[in-house]
């Protein structure tokens, strides 16, 4: 049985991924962070079969302790601060987490493989690098030899991530892939990421219990897909012969704009600006610029693609919250 263990299993991949790898029968093993984390629960109830191990990505002890319980076979690095926007408000501690805590995962790695690890490599590791590393972008679409112009902290820090997993498959000849993931989303993202602050306001609205949506950069555009569909492609890079980076996108761009409009539309509401304001507290510093991932290389070389558009993604956000609100939760 393949053991795996996840950092970020709390989070809207973590599930995913760890849904994913059980029902291809490994033996999976997820980090929690916290003395009393309530997400735990949540694991065990979403994902039975999961064992959580008590370890924070920027204590490097705690990260070789976890290697020595769950002695894995694949470490997928998922945890991270994520939020784009609150990356500018703590950009010591993204730096220290989502930066430094890649660092202290591969060391980790690398002192717990020891020998075997510089004889060939038996654990294979994934880097959840970012589109957000092209900010400032140099090329349209984006592709694995786009220059990397990172337009926030969380950016920054991603792209110290990404060559440091490049960095140690060119030092030590682990088997360290970077996946480059354009947004992805799901009924399971944070209620601070735009679609799901979106899926959750229009259910909201629709029901009479908001009236208001306060918003930020309309004009702003990204490629948008499924999270299941991506953390599938996190699986099959591990399952290549030799490790690389692999852009992983729909290749199709869409504003802000779109999103009302797709998510409105699902409740029967096409004038959507009585119910959306702006505020510039929800405008950030820098933008990024166009994103479009060139996915070619994930589709030629892991065979991976898409299954989910953009309609029908922002269709299932809106449904999901539209029956959690009728739940009442
Ligand atoms: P989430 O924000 O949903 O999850 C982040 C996870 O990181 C949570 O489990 C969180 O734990 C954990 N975490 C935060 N701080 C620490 C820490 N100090 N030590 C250990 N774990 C920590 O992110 P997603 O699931 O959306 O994304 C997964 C990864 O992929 C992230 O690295 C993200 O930056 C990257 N990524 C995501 C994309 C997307 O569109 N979703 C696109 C490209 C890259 P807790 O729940 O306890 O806070
Ligand atoms: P992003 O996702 O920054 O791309 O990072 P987010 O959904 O936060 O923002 C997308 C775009 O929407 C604009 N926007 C708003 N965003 C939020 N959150 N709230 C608003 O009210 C709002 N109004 C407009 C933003 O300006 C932005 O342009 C996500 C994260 O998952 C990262 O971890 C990941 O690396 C990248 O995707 C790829």
């Amino acid at each position: 049985m393949p053991r795996a263990l996840i950092t970020g299993i709390t989070g809207q991949d973590g599930l995913y991924l760890s849904e994913l790898l059980v029902a291809k029968g490994y033996e999976v093993y997820g980090l929690i962070r916290g003395q009393n984390n309530p997400k735990a629960e949540m694991v065990a109830r979403t994902v039975p079969g999961v064992t959580v191990i008590a370890a924070d990505l920027t204590d490097l002890s705690s990260l070789l302790r976890a290697l020595q319980v769950a002695q894995p076979d694949e470490v997928y690095n998922l945890g991270a601060i994520s939020f784009v926007a609150y990356s500018w408000e703590q950009a010591a501690l993204t730096t220290d987490v989502t930066a430094k805590g890649v660092l202290n995962m591969l060391e980790a790695v690398r002192l717990y493989a020891g020998d075997d690890l510089t004889a060939g490599g038996n654990v294979r590791f994934y880097q959840a690098s970012s589109s957000e590393m092209f900010g400032k972008v140099q090329q349209v679409p984006q592709n694995e030899a786009t220059l990397l112009w990172p337009r926030s902290p969380y950016g920054v820090a991603k792209v110290f991530g990404h060559y440091m997993t490049i960095n140690y498959r060119e030092s030590y000849g682990m088997h360290a892939s970077s996946g480059i993931l354009f947004n992805h989303e799901s009924p399971r993202r944070g209620p601070e990421f735009v679609t799901r602050k979106v899926s959750q306001a229009v259910a909201a609205i629709k029901l009479g219990r908001q009236d208001t949506l306060t918003m930020g950069n309309l004009e702003a555009r990204r490629d948008w897909g499924f999270a299941g569909d991506y953390v599938d492609a996190m699986w099959r890079m591990l399952q290549q012969p030799a490790a690389d980076d692999y852009v992983v996108a729909t290749g199709v761009t869409h504003s802000i704009r779109d999103l009302l409009d797709v998510a409105f539309a699902v409740v029967d509401i096409q004038d959507w600006d009585r119910y959306v304001k702006q505020d510039p507290r929800f405008f950030r510093p820098a933008e990024v610029d166009l994103l479009i991932g060139d996915a070619t290389k994930a589709r030629e070389v892991l065979g991976w693609k898409p299954s989910v558009d953009f309609a029908a993604l922002v269709t299932m956000m809106v449904e999901s919250d539209l029956r959690a609100a009728a739940q009442g939760s």
